[in-house]
């Protein structure tokens, strides 16, 4: 059903490599024609979540808000593409629900890269300043990532390049729907 939108939900923790493969995919998507909609971490942050934190409460917020509008997208018969950490799996539900509600099809791709590499690449820097005590609630050092047990996709970069992880994904999506 070609009106039916899709919503690719990514989860996984800081430097799991999960919006470059979510960047990777948008662009592959576009390029086939396919009304795709990036809704991109950074961008997230600075518009529709700006002012919140990384408690418990305000991430829940954020990644119901990034459901939201995912829902919206895929309502119209697009496919949204999201990756932010979403560590808790309350807020993981609701964002399924939510697509759901609307008749779109969701896909959970865990990047499941190992902490012990996300903090190894520490491409930002932030790991070594959450274990110097700079960074309080950060993912993995001193606030939970609950790990999925409904993903559809299990992606570790750390097995797979990034050209391999987005045709993982994309065969997913072409294959089962
Ligand atoms: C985790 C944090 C934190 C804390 C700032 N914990 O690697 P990044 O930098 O670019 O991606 C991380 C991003 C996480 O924001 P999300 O909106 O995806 O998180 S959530 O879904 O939990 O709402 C990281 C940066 O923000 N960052 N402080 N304390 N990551």
């Amino acid at each position: 059903d070609r009106r039916r939108g899709t919503v690719v939900f990514f989860t996984g923790l800081s430097g799991s490599g999960k919006s470059t493969v979510a960047r990777a995919l948008a662009a592959e998507l576009e390029d086939d024609g396919l009304r795709t909609t990036l809704l991109d971490g950074d961008a997230v942050r600075h518009h529709l979540s700006k002012g919140l934190g990384f408690d418990r409460e305000s991430r829940e917020t954020n990644v119901e808000r990034i459901g939201y509008v995912a829902a919206l997208v895929a309502k119209h018969g697009g496919i949204a593409v999201a990756a932010p950490i979403a560590p808790f799996a309350s807020g993981r539900a609701t964002v399924r629900a939510l697509a759901e509600e609307t008749g779109a099809r969701f896909v959970l791709v865990h990047i499941s890269t190992p902490l012990e590499v996300c903090e190894a690449r520490d491409r930002k820097g932030l790991y070594a300043r959450a274990r110097a005590g700079e960074i309080p609630d950060f993912t993995g050092i001193s606030s939970p990532y609950e790990t999925p047990d409904d993903a559809d996709l299990v992606i570790d970069t750390s097995v797979l390049s990034m050209e391999e992880a987005v045709s993982t994904v994309r065969t997913h999506l072409g294959t089962a729907g």
